[in-house]
């Protein structure tokens, strides 16, 4: 097994999830700046589990008696033009996020590394979770033009969403 691969492939996803973290908080910033709180909430909780994402990247790579390398984190844009537009990138994050996922379980199962191929499959699953929120967001903005009272509307749906870190490490 060359653990200095794997170790470079966690650490990498490491940072994608802060990346995904700092993304959403920067939509949160700019659905504020928009007057839509609904919307600015649903972000700010993205931001929160993309968090709780990172984290459990952390403990897995210490844990493993691997070294935590924080790399530089991007800059995320400031503003999508609309809502609906932002969640077309949100969607497309999250099948980048999928994408990169996938490949960490290449690695993992070229490099014979059983406890990190099962370590994934939790992000394997919330992957399609994370997908699937995006989308059905997303189609509502689409089916109503996503502008008006039907923007009200999501809105008022997307400030119902909370974010609460599973109670145990599963
Ligand atoms: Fe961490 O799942 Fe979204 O990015």
């Amino acid at each position: 097994m060359d653990k200095k691969r794997i170790e470079k492939e966690l650490n990498s996803q490491l940072n994608n999830e802060f990346f995904s973290s700092y993304l959403y908080l920067a939509m949160a910033a700019y659905c504020d700046s928009i007057s839509l709180p609904g919307f600015a909430n649903w972000m700010r909780s993205q931001a929160q589990e993309e968090l709780f994402h990172a984290m459990k990247f952390y403990d897995y790579i210490l844990e493993r008696g691997f070294k935590v390398d924080l790399l530089k984190i991007d800059q995320p844009e400031k503003e999508w033009g609309s809502p609906l537009n932002m969640f077309e990138e949100v969607l497309k994050h999250e099948q980048f996020i999928t994408e990169s996922i996938n490949n960490l379980v290449n690695v993992a199962e070229e490099e014979k590394d059983h406890a990190t191929r099962i370590f994934l499959e939790w992000f394997v699953s919330e992957q399609v979770e994370e997908e699937a929120s995006a989308d059905a967001v997303l189609q509502k903005l689409r089916l109503t033009g996503g502008q008006g009272s039907a923007l009200f509307m999501i809105d008022k749906e997307l400030s119902t969403r909370t974010f609460t870190p599973p109670a145990t490490n599963e």
